[in-house]
């Protein structure tokens, strides 16, 4: 009877769903593409173990419906009474064991896998801030830092359509990592304030940075492209707005970057042609500066904040000044996040000017309300912050 009235619509229904095949076709329904090899093991055991949950539902569900079916009130079904079935019990024992086993083992082979960074051809120490990355090749030499692009008229939209937004919005970057296809790439990770994740899922990438460790991980794309990841922890307020794009280029097109990017390395590299531009421009094409004042410890460091110290003209502490505002004050300073003075805006620095440069170096060392000590960029030397607050304030000038 029942079965009878559902025929019709069923038919419909069959018939609606064929007709769609073809825009079902269409349908790319899928994770992205795996470009290394732990991200293709990763691949397939997504879709391998996905087969075998869909075939346990089937036939549970299908055991489960069949049976309520069969033994329907209205055909007079009687309930077995029984208690305990020993065979039964066995088998529903033994086969989800098995089922796991064998979901367990190359699933297990691929984390061992993804751990062993041995005998990279090449390793790039990472180190993530509140919010950006700081790349440092370790054999290249090549070292700086990587900064979300978007522009902040596309993010900030609070009235209106806004700005129209690029096709990679929110994941695109000043610097992309660059790296060769076909190597061995080992990443260093770190961070060096709160726990931030690298994440480059076609890569089959993914490894905490937590302050005080050095966590290792590693990929080997297997053709160049761009590949697009994002930081995958809380890590405070601009969390979204610190992406990682990874350029992989031919082993030539890399060495060729690597030369090109050696010879603009030297913190000496003349800022000139960079004074004109918009500060945020500047922040990406200052990088060699920004890097060696960002980062501790590094030869380019010492250098830069020598030069801090040991300049007593305006104009050397100035230039030095510039470099660290591009590293570190820029994320909040170019754009007033959280009521930061913005650069050069002469009617928000004038009140603060008039506290003196004491007060400034004192609040820009140790804080002020929603600005964090140093920028919130420990790493930086007491001169360096200096010398970004004389920038500041000669640019309000
Ligand atoms: C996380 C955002 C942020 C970063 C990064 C940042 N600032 Fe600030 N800064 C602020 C905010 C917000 C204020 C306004 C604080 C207030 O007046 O309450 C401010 C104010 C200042 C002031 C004025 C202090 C005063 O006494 O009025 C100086 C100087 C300053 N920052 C220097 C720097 C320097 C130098 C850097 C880079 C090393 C930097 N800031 C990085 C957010 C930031
Ligand atoms: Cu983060």
């Amino acid at each position: 009877m029942l079965l009878k009235r559902l025929r019709a619509p069923a038919a419909i229904a069959a018939s609606l769903l064929l007709a769609s095949l073809p825009a079902l076709a269409s349908w790319d329904v899928d994770i992205l593409p795996p470009h290394s090899p732990t991200a293709q093991d990763a691949y397939s055991l997504h879709w391998g173990i996905m087969y075998v949950c869909i075939v346990i539902f089937f036939v549970v569900f299908g055991a489960m419906f069949w049976s309520i079916f069969k033994h329907r009130r209205s055909v007079g079904a009687k309930a077995a009474q029984f208690h305990e079935n020993t065979t039964i019990e066995i088998i529903w024992t033994i086969v989800p064991l098995v089922v796991l086993i064998a979901m367990a083992w190359p699933a297990t082979r691929t984390m061992i896998e993804m751990k062993d960074a041995s005998n990279a051809d090449m390793s790039i120490k990472v180190t993530a801030y509140q919010w950006r990355w700081d790349y440092d090749y370790q054999q290249d030499g090549v070292h700086y830092i990587s900064n979300l692009s978007t522009p902040r008229d596309q993010i900030d939209n609070y009235h209106g359509a806004g700005a129209k937004k690029d096709e990679s919005y929110l994941l695109e970057v000043d610097r992309p990592l660059v790296v060769p296809a076909g190597k061995k790439v080992r990443l260093l990770i770190t961070s060096n304030d709160v726990i931030h994740g690298f994440y480059v899922p076609q890569l089959g990438v993914h490894q905490y940075g937590i302050p005080g460790f050095v966590k290792d991980a590693w990929f080997s794309a297997d053709k160049p492209g761009i590949y697009r990841g994002q930081c995958s922890q809380i890590c405070g307020k601009e969390h979204a707005f610190m992406p990682i794009v990874v350029d992989v280029r031919s082993p030539d097109d890399y060495a060729k970057w690597v030369k090109e990017e050696k010879a603009k390395m030297p913190p000496a590299a003349a800022p000139a042609p960079v004074a004109q531009q918009a500060p945020t421009q500047a922040a990406a094409e200052a990088p060699a500066q920004a890097a060696a004042a960002n980062q501790a410890g590094g030869a380019a460091a010492a250098q830069a904040s020598a030069a801090a110290a040991g300049t007593g003209t305006g104009k050397a502490s100035a230039t030095d000044g510039k470099s660290v505002f591009d590293g570190t004050c820029t994320a909040c300073h170019s754009t007033g996040v959280a009521g930061a003075p913005k650069l050069g805006d002469k009617a928000a620095w004038a009140p603060r000017i008039a506290k003196g440069k004491d007060t400034l170096y004192h609040d820009a060392l140790h804080g002020l309300n929603a600005m964090p000590p140093k920028g919130g960029n420990a790493a930086l030397s007491d001169d360096a912050v200096k010398a970004a607050v004389d920038y500041m304030v000669s640019q309000a000038k």
